[in-house]
């Protein structure tokens, strides 16, 4: 899928079956998968709202007859699903492929006894030729290719796809994007929580850990987008110490007007920083070219300013709320950079990890 936008789970899915050729969706929506049912419709499939799981899943799998392609049906967690495993029967019975989709608890509260929660993996086996949940938003595609094919291929029958609520909602940056990074904790954890989907769509500080190297970067991955790739964006994610290397391309950025989003992750200084009041009580102390530790910078920088001084939007962030609202603006600005400055907990650090090798500069 090439999406400019955060894209959500219900929307990974209906794309997913548009691109499987799936037409025709019936169910009965509820919690949690209203919105699976609208992003198919805004997909282009044809959803018919029914008035029992059984129905629709009877009236999916005799899609699947007509047409040789499955149908979908949706159906909420635990007595939604159940009611339609007469359906799956009969259609496995049929050979007759079907692609059940059914919302679940969600993943965090698995054996907690959520609402409605209910083994559904292990009871569609039964009725089903696979049964399977994707263990995260990424893995969502290729489960519903495999269902997909699975349900025609050999003997056609039931297949059945299982979506936790969670899910339905969770928002993923593009998959498309470019991602450039630098800084120490940063870019380290960065790595590993920030994927790239597709070859040479990230650059970071590399082998030889060089700071400042980020906003060329960003600057050179959109001049190539700009005329190899329109609609792709570049998302920059920098250490706060990283960003002042070169951040006064913030302005090369806003006269070429690159839709670039620069997020800076503030933690007050190189690894990690002093907090506002910790600061001020220190200046008390004595001199700062004495005492302050070398790590430190400024506490609560407004770096969001230096790109607000040339023109690009500017946002100040404390919370993921806040870090969410200001990712969606900044993503619908297609034509102005932006510079999130998400201000983190300035003393938290990496895991303690099992080999201290892993983490060897232990500041
Ligand atoms: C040109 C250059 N100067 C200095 C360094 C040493 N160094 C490594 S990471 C880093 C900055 C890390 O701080 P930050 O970017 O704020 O990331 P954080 O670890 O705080 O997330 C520095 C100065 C370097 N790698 N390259
Ligand atoms: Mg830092």
């Amino acid at each position: 899928m090439a999406s400019q936008e955060p894209v959500t789970g219900a929307q990974i899915i209906a794309e997913a079956l548009v691109a499987q050729d799936v037409k025709y969706m019936f169910g009965i929506v509820g919690i949690p998968v209203i919105e699976v049912a609208v992003a198919a419709q805004v997909a282009g499939i044809k959803y018919v709202g029914m008035r029992n799981e059984q129905a629709a899943c009877y009236a999916a799998s005799a899609v699947g007859y007509l047409t040789g392609r499955p149908a979908a049906c949706l159906v909420v967690s635990g007595p939604g699903l159940i009611h339609a495993l007469g359906g799956m029967a009969n259609s496995n019975m049929n050979c007759w492929p079907v692609i059940v989709l059914g919302g679940s608890s969600d993943a965090n509260q698995e054996t907690m006894g959520a609402f409605q929660e209910f083994p559904q993996v292990e009871t569609c086996r039964l009725y089903s030729k696979f049964s399977a949940r994707p263990n995260c938003l990424e893995a969502i595609p290729s489960v519903v290719e495999k269902a997909v094919r699975t349900s025609m291929y050999g003997r056609p029958g039931a297949c059945y796809i299982d979506i936790p609520g969670d899910f339905v909602n969770k928002e993923a940056l593009p998959n498309d994007c470019i991602i450039v990074s630098e800084g120490a904790n940063t870019m380290d954890i960065g790595r590993t929580v920030l994927q790239n989907f597709y070859p040479r769509h990230r650059l970071d500080a590399g082998t030889f850990g060089t700071m400042g190297v980020g906003l060329g970067f960003a600057i050179a991955a959109a001049m190539v987008v700009k005329y190899e790739a329109p609609g792709k964006r570049v998302v920059c994610v920098e250490g706060d110490s990283a960003f002042g290397f070169s951040g006064m391309e913030v302005e090369t950025i806003c006269r070429y007007n690159l839709p670039i989003i620069i997020i800076v992750v503030n933690n007050n200084g190189i690894y990690n920083g002093f907090d506002e009041e910790s600061w001020a009580n220190m200046l008390e102390a004595g001199d700062p070219a004495s005492i302050a530790p070398p790590v430190s910078l400024k506490p609560n920088a407004r770096y969001e300013q230096v790109m607000m001084a040339f023109g690009g939007k500017g946002y100040f962030v404390h919370t993921p709320a806040e870090l969410q609202q200001a990712l969606n603006s900044s993503f619908s600005d297609k034509n102005v950079p932006s510079l999130i400055n998400v201000m983190i907990d300035p003393q938290s650090d990496r895991k303690t990890q099992e080999f201290p090798w892993l983490t060897r500069s232990n500041l």
